[in-house]
């Protein structure tokens, strides 16, 4: 499974990683869909995972979950070659309100918010979040919004919550310009609880999006989707905003113990 990794950076280093500096620091999000980076809205990461700080190769530091930097030094991503050396240890809850700098995306500053459904076995463990074209990023998105205890709980402002998914990819199917949203209204999904409607959801704007999607944004503006993927990955590679990532299938990781 090859992952582009979004460099997202933080604007400023508070809390566990204020000993950083003054090296730049980047949460490290793993996406399929580079396309779709002109409508992040925000960053998940899950308040109680694990997570680490690394040297990259290139001297940037570097934040993900251990499993994740571990599969890094296999691919000769990190400066330490032969181990993974984390330079700082914190949970996710002690990184939420992070204000990040993202490529391609119309907001200047997006924030790290909760996400309980973040997986420590998959990709980083950070998350970019889509709302316009992820069921999941949008249901997440307007629970946080419309509950102020889960907001209050990890220090969350109405400030970080206020935007709004970004139209990015034409569908025409969907009869309007933003996938996930309309798909999630015609299921009835009301909270990122419908765990099995947003299984279904998720398929459904994956592969309409993939297949019939046309891009409404940027450069790529009016070409489908499939025919400019690969394009912007390399591009956003080029720029020095994203990494290639492999990472092994689930089966043989479990398998092998
Ligand atoms: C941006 C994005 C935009 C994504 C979209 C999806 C969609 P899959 O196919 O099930 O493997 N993701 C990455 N890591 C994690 C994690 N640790 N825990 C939970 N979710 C994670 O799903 C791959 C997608 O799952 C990745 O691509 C990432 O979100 C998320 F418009 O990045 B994606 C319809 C999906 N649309």
């Amino acid at each position: 499974q090859e992952y582009t990794l979004i460099k997202m950076r933080v604007q400023e280093l508070h809390g566990k990683l204020a000993s950083l500096a003054p090296k730049v620091v980047f949460l490290i999000a793993a996406t399929l869909r580079p396309e779709t980076m002109y409508g992040q809205t925000n960053c998940w990461l899950g308040p109680d995972l694990n997570y680490i700080a690394v040297e990259a190769k290139n001297g940037n530091v570097y934040v993900c979950t251990k499993r994740a930097a571990r599969n890094m030094v296999y691919q000769g991503m990190l400066r330490v070659e032969n181990k993974v050396l984390p330079i700082v240890e914190m949970k996710g809850y002690e990184l939420m309100g992070t204000k990040l700098t993202a490529p391609l995306t119309s907001y200047k500053t997006i924030y790290t918010l909760p996400m309980m459904t973040v997986k420590e076995d998959k990709g980083t463990g950070v998350v970019t979040s889509v709302p316009s074209d992820a069921p999941d990023d949008f249901a997440a998105l307007i629970n946080l919004k419309n509950k102020p205890a889960l907001r209050e709980k990890y220090g969350i402002t109405e400030e970080m919550v206020n935007v709004e998914p970004v139209p990015i990819i034409d569908v025409p199917e969907f009869g309007t310009l933003i996938s996930a949203p309309s798909v999630c209204q015609m299921m009835g999904i009301k909270s990122q609880n419908d765990k099995e409607k947003l299984v279904e959801a998720k398929e459904k704007v994956y592969l309409r999006g993939f297949y019939e999607g046309t891009l409404i944004i940027g450069e790529f503006k009016g070409k489908k989707v499939q025919e400019v993927k690969k394009a912007i990955q390399e591009k956003l590679v080029k720029a020095g905003e994203a990494e290639l990532y492999q990472e092994p299938e689930k089966q043989i990781i479990s398998r092998s113990g």
